[in-house]
């Protein structure tokens, strides 16, 4: 009879995917890593190497469609370890701690019997390193952070590291790994710093890929064909802080923005840098037999246009800021998957609930996201799986170009809501239009269907108590000047 005990126990704790032992889990979240910046990836330059990543997506599943529903580092990482929307979890902008009592979901694999552990960039609030909820193991530094010789705060106490970050961040996971105790399945929470912009590679890397041919993309000039659609901060941007004629003369303005062409290589060197991280891990997990056991899933916390639309950086709801690199690999995912749902930040957590075989309790806070494990697994979900998703973005007085908006994007159509100023809306058609060329908002032919989707986005956010506009007292160093137009 006693024997019979753990058996009722597990399979109590497992209902969904019940299997013998609950998986590991190492979720790695890097940051401003666009989406198609892998090698296997059919948009990326041919010259970028990521092997890692490109074993992930072999021997795994790919998630062709993931996106964030805010592109800015710590709203995306608040809602990667809630479950929920910007307006839910109210972490508004990079400057903000998370508010007191907010629950993380490793908190409920902690009770389901996981060891957890936190390694690396935190990131929500500048000035804080201290160990949060949910992780018995802590590793991690204040705000950005730096690329090297990081202080790092390893459960409540301080210590500096000589040499670059990623390195540094790897070895750290890998010794937890090693010292852990075996008797519990793990979740390994890996954040990187890389590939944060100002990107800045590994000296080994840092001329790896100098003078290799770059695709410019073809929204990058500043011609009238470009704009003529557009509204008309769109055009204005590119003259400010996160435009590419703010650029070339980025030292006159204390800025520290290189050129366009030394911004592209110094990003994929600094993504190979990752990648060969990654690689160590992986590495790790098969010369300790954990790999079969494990389920490692990869992603970035939001995208970055590079020369799209006259942008880089993030924030806007254009495709390379809302479409992240998401693979996931692991028992029951079949290698070479492709999964071409549309899935989002907010499903991480529920997603790797679900997996471990257990669920938040029924008092906790109330994820937003939901399950895709079974597209992972080749199974078809539950309930029909989202035609849509939303996104929001509050303005930032330290970088003001880019308005608040709000959009909603199914598989073909885009709506973008921008408020708070004098312009014109988007709409944008993904069929016939993959580059976002065309703002089809005035054409007669498609007011209807702007008309649906913005009273969708605006019933949907209203329902959900998306309807909010946090004024915050402002806080960072202002970046408010523009260049004269060229
Ligand atoms: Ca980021």
């Amino acid at each position: 009879m006693r024997s019979l005990l753990p058996w009722l126990f597990a399979a109590s704790l497992f209902p969904a995917f019940a299997s013998a032992n609950p998986p590991n889990i190492i979720f790695i979240l890097s940051d401003d890593h666009r989406y198609d910046l892998m090698g296997f990836h059919p948009d990326a330059p041919e010259w970028l190497e990521t092997p890692a990543l490109d074993r992930l997506a072999k021997e795994g599943a790919h998630l062709a469609n993931a996106f964030v529903s805010t592109s800015l580092c710590s709203p995306s990482r608040a809602s990667v370890l809630t479950g929920q929307y910007m307006h839910h979890h109210r972490v508004v902008d990079n400057q903000r701690p998370v508010p007191k009592g907010t629950v993380f979901f490793p908190q409920h694999l902690q009770k389901a019997g996981y060891r957890t552990a936190y390694v690396g960039k935190w990131h929500m609030g500048h000035d804080n390193d201290e160990p949060r909820p949910g992780f018995h193991h802590w590793v991690s530094f204040k705000g950005q952070g730096t690329y090297f010789d990081p202080e790092l705060n390893i459960n409540g106490r301080r210590q500096t590291f000589k040499g670059y970050n990623a390195d540094i961040l790897t070895t750290q996971a890998i010794e937890w790994l090693e010292d852990r105790p075996t008797d519990q399945p793990f979740l390994l929470y890996l954040g990187y710093k890389a590939v944060h912009y100002p990107f800045t590679p590994a000296p080994r890397h840092a001329t790896r890929y100098e003078g290799k041919k770059i695709p410019y993309p073809a929204t990058m000039a500043n011609t009238e064909e470009n704009y003529a659609t557009q509204p008309r901060w769109v055009r204005e941007r590119r003259f400010g802080i996160h435009g590419i004629d703010h650029m070339q003369t980025g030292p006159l303005d204390h800025d520290p923005v290189p050129d366009f062409d030394e911004l592209y290589y110094n990003f994929c060197e600094t993504i190979h840098g990752l990648d060969e991280n990654i690689g160590r891990l992986l590495a790790h997990l098969d010369q300790s037999e954990l790999t079969k056991d494990t389920l490692v899933v990869y992603m970035g916390d939001n995208g970055f246009a590079l020369g799209e639309h006259g942008f880089y950086d993030k924030r806007d709801a254009f495709e390379e800021s809302i479409r992240v690199p998401l693979l996931a690999r692991g028992p029951g995912i079949k290698p070479g998957t492709v999964i071409e749902e549309m899935v989002q930040n907010i499903d991480i957590a529920p997603t790797l609930l679900e997996a471990a075989g257990t669920k938040a309790p029924a008092n906790a806070p109330k994820f937003d996201g939901r399950s895709f494990l079974s597209l992972l697994k080749g199974l078809k979900p539950p309930t029909p799986w989202r035609d849509h998703i939303l996104y929001e973005y509050h303005w930032e007085w330290n970088f003001p170009a880019q308005p608040t908006t709000l959009a909603i994007r199914t598989d073909r159509w885009k709506y973008v809501y921008t408020h708070g100023h004098w312009d014109i809306n988007g709409l944008y058609d993904l069929e016939s239009d993959p580059h976002e060329r065309h703002n089809l908002i005035r054409v007669p032919a498609f007011q209807e269907k702007a008309a649906s989707l913005r009273a969708q986005l605006f019933k949907e956010l209203g329902e959900s108590g998306g309807l909010i506009m946090p004024i915050r007292p402002p806080a960072g160093d202002p970046y408010h000047d523009r260049k004269l137009k060229r």
